[in-house]
């Protein structure tokens, strides 16, 4: 399927091409340590109220509340087991003011412009990923996102995932198989050894494609579609591997209302519906 491709858009023709051809785009550092840090501080505040219900629970003494960012919310779990993290569940989905700023930075709009068009829908389904040592639940098996929505009308979702620290393969950075973007949705079953119900594949439906391990620093962005076959590994490192990933799509699709409300990015149409902040705390998909 063809669509339209802005001239707004911020990509390259190259950089477009090699979307289209490997299914994935990595864009080194495209957001500095500044733009990330309405959502640094969104984790934080989400951080600082586990570090008191910790406490409060009696489970944690010390709310480590002068650790970096990197490191205190993996010490705060460090005597504790992987229940008590998952408590908090794998991966987070708050209404907090800085994922708005970051889901509607116009610098990642401006990339997936490039690629579907300048009339964008946040897709509802957005993640923050406190990936933290010794918790196997972090690393999440082989996968098309698709599974997760597989009744959804809607297509292209492109994902941009981004890490808010430097991702590699010691704290479990991203691996994609290129190439796979284009293939139909596979059969998947939910994966039971971590108890985490991830949709995973088998091995044998992985085919032949070489696996792309995709280190990247903080603020990159990693960009791929929906039938992309991708996972990451475990997280090795004494460090949180902070990531979000967000997703988008042309206006004219699903809005999958099922798993939440997303919300009207960008419009050249109907500039005066993009959602503000505001709609988006009171889930509004468009500013009324
Ligand atoms: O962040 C990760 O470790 C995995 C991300 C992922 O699978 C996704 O964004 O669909």
């Amino acid at each position: 399927m063809m669509y339209h491709q802005s001239e707004n858009g911020s990509l390259t023709k190259e950089q477009i091409d090699f979307y289209n051809s490997e299914g994935y785009l990595v864009l080194p550092r495209l957001l500095s340590h500044e733009e990330l840090a309405p959502a640094r501080e969104a984790m934080n505040q989400k951080v600082s109220e586990i570090a008191d219900e910790l406490n409060a629970a009696g489970l944690v003494e010390d709310k480590l509340e002068d650790r970096p960012f990197k490191y205190r919310l993996a010490e705060l779990f460090k005597d504790l087991t992987p229940e008590d993290f998952l408590k908090y569940g794998r991966s987070w989905r708050d209404r907090i003011p800085g994922y708005f700023h970051l889901m509607s930075a116009p610098k990642i709009l401006d990339a997936v412009e490039s690629l579907i068009g300048g009339e964008l829908f946040s897709n509802p389904v957005y993640n923050v990923r406190p990936k933290i040592p010794k918790v196997a639940a972090g690393a999440v098996p082989w996968h098309q996102d698709k599974s997760y929505w597989p009744d959804a009308n809607s297509n292209p979702v492109i994902t941009v995932w981004i890490p808010l620290v430097d991702a590699n393969e010691v704290n479990g950075c991203l691996h994609i198989k290129p190439r796979t973007h284009r293939t139909r949705l596979l059969d998947w079953h939910a994966e039971q050894l971590t108890g985490t119900q991830y949709t995973a594949l088998r091995e044998d439906q992985l085919g032949r494609t070489q696996t792309v391990v995709l280190p990247v620093p903080a603020g990159s962005a990693i960009l791929f579609n929906d039938r992309a076959l991708h996972m990451s590994t475990p997280n090795l490192s004494d460090e949180v591997r902070w990531s979000v990933d967000l997703r988008y799509q042309p206006t004219d699709q699903d809005p999958m209302p099922g798993h939440g409300a997303g919300f009207l990015a960008r419009s050249y149409k109907y500039p005066e519906k993009v959602a503000t902040l505001a709609d988006w705390l009171a889930e509004r998909p468009e500013h009324a």
